[in-house]
């Protein structure tokens, strides 16, 4: 019902009272916090279309998966029920291999290597959504990926039996592979989980630790830098064709903006997240070198299971990327 509601909006072209253009409503859903770097770009990137057009096109950001869930919102946009969304691009690896290249450990972990590896992604990234009906409209990276644990650890042994939280494929495979029980748990609920015991460790950035206040359950942080995820804001194919082209051109300006400011954002987010989470009583740590040893060793594991699984396309994108 309420989908419905939402897509009968959306078709509306409503024509303004009192003024003569007809102005076009999209809804954004997206999956974090309001007050989540990644969603404060989306309301500057709808708020920047907005301006550009003269109100011609109206951009509501759905914040926190209030709309529709994580793993939802890529077939909402690609059905229509939403004209665009921000989707977590590891979280949709089993659907095609190649959505979760930014989602494999220890492959690019620093913010150059991610924008390289982002930009042998984008050609096949793009051309596989176009084949769904989908445009890429921008990507920016989580900041770097750490793990979060309530007791001291210095290898991956002391992981073994615990309640991981995963969030993606990828996250709960690495679980797998050091023994750990992987419950995957989306951010939105992320709190909820920790607090009610469901989970007791994760691998995040420091974003995710300050959104969803992991300092007050979890006390270590090791700053392992495994990789750099990356959210896509996609719109549907359909609802980008019908616009006229100046407003496609105010969207395609807008994103390339965005893109530039999140990346940006990103790295500012991830010093200042970890100073939050010291001012928060956890203590943020460099991972032993038998952790770090250990940890690269799971890498190796995945990126083999993963090219093999991913296969031409696959090899291409991590070529390119080591080129
Ligand atoms: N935060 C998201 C995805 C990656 C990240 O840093 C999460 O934990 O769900």
């Amino acid at each position: 019902m309420k989908r419905r509601l939402f897509s009968l909006t959306a078709l509306a072209l409503t024509v303004a009272a009192g003024s003569a253009f007809a102005q076009t409503k999209w809804d954004l859903p997206a999956a974090y916090p309001a007050t989540n770097f990644h969603t404060q770009n989306l309301t500057e990137f709808a708020n920047d279309i907005d301006k550009a057009t003269g109100g011609k096109l109206k951009i509501t950001v759905h914040a926190n998966a209030s709309l529709f869930k994580a793993p939802e919102i890529k077939r909402a946009v690609q059905g229509g029920q939403a004209q665009l969304g921000e989707i977590l691009l590891p979280n949709f690896q089993n659907e095609w291999q190649v959505f979760g290249t930014d989602g494999l450990p220890f492959v690019a972990t620093s913010y150059a290597e991610s924008k390289k590896l982002y930009a042998a992604q984008k050609p096949v990234l793009e051309k596989k959504l176009a084949e769904q009906g989908i445009v890429l409209l921008y990507a920016v990276a989580w900041p770097p990926q750490g793990i979060y644990t309530k007791k001291p650890i210095s290898s991956v042994a002391d992981l073994k039996g615990i309640k991981w939280r995963a969030y993606s494929p990828a996250t709960a495979r690495i679980a797998e592979l050091i023994g750990a029980q992987p419950v995957t748990v989306q951010a939105a609920e992320f709190s909820q989980a920790l607090a009610t015991g469901v989970v007791e460790s994760t691998m995040t950035s420091g974003a995710t630790g300050v959104d969803s206040k992991l300092f007050e359950h979890l006390k270590y942080y090791y700053d392992t830098q495994a990789w750099l995820p990356k959210n896509a804001v996609i719109a549907n194919k359909a609802a980008f064709d019908a616009l006229d082209a100046p407003t496609k051109a105010a969207v395609m300006k807008a994103a390339a903006d965005a893109e530039t400011r999140g990346w940006t954002a990103s790295e500012k987010v991830n010093e200042t997240t970890l100073a939050t989470l010291k001012a928060n009583g956890m203590q943020v740590l460099p991972p032993s070198p038998q952790l770090k040893a250990d940890l690269q060793k799971v890498g190796e594991t995945m990126l083999k299971e993963w090219l093999e699984k991913a296969g031409p396309e696959g090899k291409m994108v991590i070529d390119g990327f080591k080129k």
